[in-house]
């Protein structure tokens, strides 16, 4: 059967019903990806797979949130949405609005933005608002304006964006068959790492519905695949903007991962709750452990991620040398956006390109040095 999307395939975990209009790019089923050389190449003895958000439809996880929040909001009448954004949120915005047909407002933190991201708000066609303030300005603002004008606020303080955002968590274990020991993620406004911890908690099998006698055909045992367990959460923030490890917020937010340049985070109690009840923790990474966390996977795994997804694996290290991971473990790590987002950080930090003569003795002179 062709995908569809994921309120199509996961329609009777989510909030809608046979009347809801989808507002749909065939989001969600992104693939895991086995890291097959990093393992080695860092010396531990652990599986890692790749969750590789990159590959929705905008590049980023939040058109999983997206498609929800646009959906309900058409649904429920509104001709417009607006958001703050870092840049995935608002590209993700623009698209969905642009595919609902209606209006999306999207304020912006000035020069602060990754060059891909803004093209993608251009290009659907959004109203771009650059603000002279950060994320948290933007945030502060946008959720005044939907209190008093017909917008519709398209943030993750939307519920339904979790809503959708939660799905990562079932096709996990639907890949996995059953949920991993440990789950590592950037975080920044922190509603991702909610979502993630709702779809886990939402899988667990709970006693009452262990079965055993019906072979999965009885109206009480669940048709979805389920988890045994809920993962070890760990969530992983930028030193220059990293509130849960400072136990409170930072007011002037920086790092070289603009998207998770944060200080407020809306999801604050969420996000706490998920690391305390799965046993987990918060780190934080310096914008060099994150550049050279990004640089590894692209080097050593193709997989090209932007820098503030990096910040997940780039804790994945640190925390795998200290010892804080067992041997032996499965670790998925989300890789919440593309690379491609933001080329202007991925050249500023590449070896730049071998200029020649267009002559084939020099070409072969240059190409021999490296074989
Ligand atoms: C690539 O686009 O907040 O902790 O406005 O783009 O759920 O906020 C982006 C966040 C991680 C953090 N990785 O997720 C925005 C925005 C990437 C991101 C995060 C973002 P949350």
């Amino acid at each position: 059967m062709r995908y569809s999307g994921l309120i199509e395939k996961y329609r009777d975990r989510l909030p809608v019903t046979d009347s809801t209009p989808i507002i749909s790019l065939a989001e969600g089923n992104t693939p895991l990806i086995e890291l097959v050389n990093l393992p080695k190449i860092l010396g531990h003895e652990v599986k890692i797979f790749a969750k590789f958000e990159g590959l929705n439809p905008t590049g980023s996880f939040k058109d999983r949130g997206m498609t929800m929040a646009v959906t309900k909001a058409v649904e429920a009448g509104s001709k417009a949405i607006i958001c703050a954004s870092t840049g995935n949120t608002s590209a993700a915005a623009a698209a969905y609005a642009a595919r609902a047909n209606i209006g999306c407002f999207v304020l912006i933190p000035e020069g602060k933005i990754a060059l891909g991201k803004l093209a993608q708000a251009m290009m659907h066609g959004s109203t771009v608002i650059q603000i002279q303030g950060n994320f948290d300005d933007g945030m502060r603002l946008v959720q005044e304006l939907a209190n008093d004008m017909p917008v519709a606020l398209v943030n993750s303080v939307n519920p339904y964006r979790l809503q959708g955002q939660k799905t990562i968590a079932f096709e996990v274990i639907e890949a996995l068959g059953d949920a991993p020991d440990y789950h590592v993620l950037p975080v920044g406004n922190a509603g991702n790492i909610s979502a993630h911890w709702m779809g886990y908690s939402e899988s667990v099998r709970k006693e009452t519905e262990a079965c055993g006698l019906c072979n999965g055909q009885c109206p009480y045992h669940p048709k979805e695949p389920r988890a045994s367990k809920r993962p070890i959460m760990v969530g992983n923030q930028a030193a220059g903007s990293a509130p849960f490890l400072r136990g409170e917020m930072v007011k002037s937010p920086e790092t070289i991962a603009t998207a998770i340049r944060i200080g407020h985070p809306m999801s604050w109690n969420l996000a706490w709750a998920a690391v305390r009840e799965s046993g987990g923790w918060f780190n934080e990474c310096t914008d060099d452990e994150i550049l050279a966390a990004q640089m590894l996977l692209a080097k050593h795994e193709g997989v090209f991620c932007e820098p503030s997804s990096a910040t997940g694996f780039a804790g994945l290290i640190k925390d795998l040398t200290a010892g804080r991971i067992k041997a032996g473990s499965t670790i998925v790590c989300t890789l919440t956006g593309h690379g491609l987002k933001d080329p202007d950080t991925a050249i500023a930090q590449s070896s730049q390109p071998h200029l020649v003569a267009a002559d084939r003795g020099a070409i072969g002179e240059l190409i021999s040095r490296f074989l």
